[in-house]
Order: C-alpha cells, then sequence, then structure tokens
C-alpha cells in the first residue's frame, strides 16, 4: 500500500512537471472571425521580475461579533495592470486590483457597499451574498457618480461578486470580480486559510483595449489562474508547517471555465462547498480529494501535510493547470 502511494505521488508530480514544461512558451490564440488581428496569447512558464509580489492569499480576518455593520467603498478603475510575467494590459477593476478584494463578514451582517465609477462607460455590481431587486440595486452606474448597495448577508458560504453589465461576460472577463465569505456558525479556527479565486484570462492584441468578446464567446481563454495571474504561486510559494490545519476557501469566478480544485499529496478531511458540509472527520474517515465547482460556485476544504516537502495545487482539468491554474504550499 504504502509502494502504490509513493507511485502514485510520484506519477502526479510528474505529471505536473510534464504540464508545465510543455506549458513552456504555450501561445493560444482565437479561433474564429474577428475583428481584431490575433492576440499574441500569454506566454507560460516564465518568472516573473524580482520585484513581483503576489497576491496575498491570506483570507481577510473578521475579528468583530456577528450583527456588525460593515462599510465598505469599492472604486472602478480602468487601468493598465500586470496580468502575467511581461504582459499588462487594460482591466477593468474593483479598486484597481483583479480580483477585486476579498470581504470577509458573519451571518446577521450588514454591508454598506458605496460602488464608485471612475471607468469610462456605466458599470455595477451584484453580490451573490445578497437579496435585492436586481432592476434596482444592481443598477448601472454612469461614469463619475456612486450609489450605496446595502444587504444582510442571512446565508453562509464564499460568494461571488461580479459587474453585471451588459455584456456580463466581458466585464467579467475583463477583471470585474470578486469574492465575499460568510462564515458558517461555529466556524473552528486553523493554522493557516488562504483564498484562491479561478479565472481565465483574455489576452488583447492591442493592450490599451479590451480582449475581444469572440474570444470570450468562444471559450478561447489564453490563461486559466488562480488570483488573477498564472502561476504565481509556483513562483512564490505559500509556506506553511507540517501537520498544521490549512483551511482553502476556493471560488470559480469564472466566467466561464469549471474548476476541479485538488491538493496533490494529501487529503482532504473536511469538505465544504455551496453553503453545507460535504465531509467532517468521523469514524467513517471519509477523505476527498477535489472541491469541484462550476462558475460562481464555492466552498472551502481543510487538510494537512505529513511531511516536509512541496505540494502542488491545481484544477485537475489539467487542461486548465496547463495554462497556469498551478501553485504550490511549501511544508517545513
Ligand atoms: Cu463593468
Amino acid at each position: 500500500m504504502v509502494a502504490f502511494v509513493i507511485v502514485a505521488l510520484l506519477l502526479s508530480f510528474a505529471s505536473v512537471a510534464t504540464v508545465l514544461n510543455k506549458s513552456t512558451g504555450t501561445t493560444v490564440v482565437a479561433a474564429g472571425a474577428s475583428s481584431q488581428p490575433a492576440a499574441p496569447g500569454i506566454p507560460l512558464g516564465q518568472s516573473p521580475a524580482d520585484s513581483f509580489q503576489a497576491r496575498d492569499p491570506n483570507a481577510p480576518v473578521d475579528p468583530q461579533p456577528a450583527g456588525t455593520i460593515h462599510k465598505v467603498t469599492l472604486t472602478i478603475v480602468e487601468k493598465q495592470i500586470e496580468i502575467a510575467p511581461g504582459v499588462t494590459q487594460l482591466m477593468w477593476t474593483y479598486n484597481g486590483e483583479v480580483p477585486g478584494p476579498v470581504l470577509r463578514g458573519k451571518v446577521g451582517d450588514t454591508f454598506e457597499v458605496t460602488l464608485v465609477n471612475h471607468g469610462t462607460i456605466p458599470h455595477s455590481i451584484d453580490f451573490h451574498a445578497s437579496k435585492v431587486a436586481p432592476n434596482v440595486t444592481m443598477r448601472q452606474i454612469e461614469p463619475n457618480t456612486s450609489m450605496v448597495y446595502t444587504f444582510t448577508a442571512d446565508h453562509s458560504g464564499i460568494f461571488m461578486y461580479h459587474c453585471g453589465t451588459p455584456p456580463v461576460l466581458e466585464h467579467i472577463a475583463m477583471g470585474m470580480y470578486g469574492a465575499i465569505i460568510i462564515d458558517p456558525p461555529n466556524l473552528p479556527p486553523v493554522d493557516h486559510e488562504y483564498v484562491l479565486l479561478q479565472s481565465e484570462l483574455y489576452r488583447s492584441s492591442d493592450p490599451s483595449q479590451p480582449a475581444a468578446l469572440t474570444k470570450m464567446l468562444d471559450e478561447q481563454w489564453d490563461a486559466v489562474v488562480f488570483n488573477g495571474y498564472p502561476m504565481q504561486y509556483s513562483d512564490r510559494p505559500i509556506k506553511v508547517g507540517v501537520n498544521q490545519k490549512i483551511r482553502v476557501w476556493v471560488l470559480d469566478d469564472g466566467p466561464s471555465e469549471n474548476s476541479s480544485f485538488h491538493v496533490i499529496g494529501t487529503i482532504f478531511d473536511t469538505v465544504y462547498k455551496e453553503g453545507a458540509y460535504l465531509l467532517q472527520p468521523d469514524a467513517n474517515h471519509g477523505g476527498g480529494q477535489a472541491l469541484d465547482l462550476q462558475p460562481a460556485q464555492g466552498g472551502f476544504v481543510e487538510f494537512t501535510f505529513a511531511v516536509p516537502g512541496k505540494y502542488p495545487f491545481v484544477t485537475h482539468k489539467f487542461a486548465s493547470a496547463s495554462k497556469g491554474a498551478v501553485g504550490t504550499f511549501a511544508a517545513s
């Protein structure tokens, strides 16, 4: 049995290595008719500059009691940002970053979100954690105007938020998405808690212009990423301790690709998906291997690492892992 597990692990690592080697220099361009010249694709397998700082994967902490009113301002900014090593292009953002900031609260909390549009076209926001009238609260706002979106969180989970301005596909693909975590009651503390948002990147043929909508409609993404940037946690591994309890919240922000979140070299002892526990430790010793998510679904998994080592995490849809949706936990 032990030998089998070792062989299986080696095969898993070999798979990742093969995928990463194959992906070096990969370019994926739009198929089908397009009014724009073919975009150059996103080269994978290159390291970012030494000055590159990976997006902080730590989940935000909410130390306040249930019933808190969270006042948040999200400012819409259309700007060029680095989306991959050597690739900078226009993105539409909340607060200048893709994904937008991760918000967190508890069941019973109220969120007063001031949305400010500093973009050049109408934008909006849709919180999946809210029950509101879309035509009222999720309405578009014109450039240089603002609105307040208020809701009380009655349900727990990790929920997507995104711009709902048509074409929604384009506004999400251009970067207007994020996550809000509403803790289930009595969520136990862990040693490390992270958030990984999976999404696709679509490269533009002109870095000052949006990527072609035809690419988005044809699902011709150039990269699939965690927290907005391909392979950033392969280049900047997430450091953890052996036998420490780790919780990872995962949300598939799409707009179109699914996710099968898997950590190579361990087994999930807890799986929470779409507001419910699918697995918790008990006498059956059940184990989970992947958290399956369609776009706009999310949850968390919990696990430990038994021995020191480097543990890749992937979407086990390896076509997407090979396009950037991989990272590494370094356990010591
Ligand atoms: Cu928008």
